[in-house]
């Protein structure tokens, strides 16, 4: 049985991360969680209280790391700044928690010498062209776009270096875009299926032909949970489901699920610096580890999302004229 410090444990990856250690292991989990407007305490009710504790606090607290290094056995870091569309509008917060917090961390997990899996994203690898066979591998070189991703690439090369440097005893997984309940209502698909809910029309970027490669937030924990148990320290893993879809088949299919014509959204301004397509080859994951993602049906999973934004409105409604009038300033 081990302790595992969860940073960010509050919001959506987390949290699907902390049910999941608390449903299929008996590892305990400290969650240290800002609860900035992204972190959600609800989150994480009704789990065990001898197996889980949340502390309020920020990732860039030295003297609350130096007190919780000391009782755990590893660090599983998601705390972030995460959302591109925010990024644009103001990046300070995105250097600050990413690259300034993971630096934080890195030290305090260096004094006293504690396992370190650093969480980050395929958006640190740029975009790809649509239609072509390339997807992202461990050695595609990093080439990001927006502000945060950008700061998500910063974080990695910290922690890699801190591995060369130092002997951080840790690794690096980079994942695709995660579907799955407990995402904020600003992301793409709790959006859409919210506005539904509320009878406003899905708002599409553009066109809407970018591609995104969705995993269920599930696979990300089982693998996540993997490289922890059986990861080479100092290696980076890519995380993928082999899920590409393009944006507008996801609101179609939202359409769809939620009973309403195919054709009732609306195309706005497009995200600047839009990335095209994203496209993980988990190859290295599934080969060495022997990993498999769970949920291969997209179409299923995006069901059973839908129906959890409709039985858990009491969750995200609290969230939702906040991230719209966020939406209201660029038209979108
Ligand atoms: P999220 O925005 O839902 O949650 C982030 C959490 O971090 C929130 O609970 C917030 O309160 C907390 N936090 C922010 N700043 C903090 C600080 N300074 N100290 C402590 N806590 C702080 O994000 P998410 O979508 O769950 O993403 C989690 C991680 O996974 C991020 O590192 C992100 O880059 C990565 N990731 C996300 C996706 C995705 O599709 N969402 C895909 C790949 C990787
Ligand atoms: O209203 C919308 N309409 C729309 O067309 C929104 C909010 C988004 N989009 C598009 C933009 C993207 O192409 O949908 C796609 C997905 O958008 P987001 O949910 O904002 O995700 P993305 O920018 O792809 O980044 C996500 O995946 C990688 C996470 O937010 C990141 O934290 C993660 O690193």
């Amino acid at each position: 049985m081990s302790t595992f410090l969860v940073t960010g444990g509050a919001g959506f990856i987390g949290s699907n991360f902390v049910h999941y250690v608390m449903e299929s292991t008996d590892h305990r989990v400290i969650v240290v969680d800002k609860l900035t407007y992204a972190g959600n305490r609800a989150s994480l009710e009704a789990l065990p209280a001898n197996r889980m504790m949340m502390i309020q606090g920020d990732i860039a607290d030295v003297g609350l790391l130096d007190q919780l290094m000391p009782q755990v056995d590893a660090v599983v870091h998601y705390a972030a700044e995460s959302h591109n569309d925010n990024s644009l509008n103001d990046p300070w917060p995105f250097v600050d928690t990413n690259i300034l917090g993971t630096y934080a961390l890195i030290e305090a997990a260096r004094r006293h010498d504690v396992r370190f899996h650093h969480i980050s994203t395929d958006e640190v690898y740029g975009d790809l062209e649509l239609d072509c066979p390339e997807r992202f591998t461990e050695s595609t070189p990093y080439n990001p776009s927006s502000p945060y991703s950008s700061t998500k690439a910063g974080s990695d090369l910290l922690v890699r270096a801190w591995v060369r440097s130092f002997g951080l005893r840790a690794t690096i997984s980079n994942c695709s875009n995660n579907y799955g309940p407990y995402q904020h209502v600003e992301k793409f698909i709790p959006r859409q299926i919210t506005n539904v809910m509320d009878s406003v029309r899905p708002r599409l970027y553009g066109e809407g032909l970018n591609v995104r490669d969705w995993i269920h937030a599930n696979d990300h924990s089982s693998a996540v949970l993997t490289i922890l148990e059986r990861g080479r320290l100092g290696e980076t893993y890519l995380i993928g489901a082999d899920g590409e879809q393009n944006n507008k088949t996801v609101i179609e299919s939202i359409l769809e699920i939620m009973g309403e014509p195919a054709g009732a959204y609306d195309h706005v301004m497009d995200r600047p610096g839009h990335d095209l397509r994203y496209a993980i080859d988990s190859t290295k994951l599934r080969t060495e580890l022997g990993w498999f993602p769970q949920y291969s049906d997209f179409h299923g999973g995006l069901e059973a999302t839908v129906q959890w934004y409709r039985d858990n409105e009491p969750w995200w409604r609290p969230q939702k004229a906040a991230a719209e009038a966020k939406y209201q300033l660029t038209g979108q």
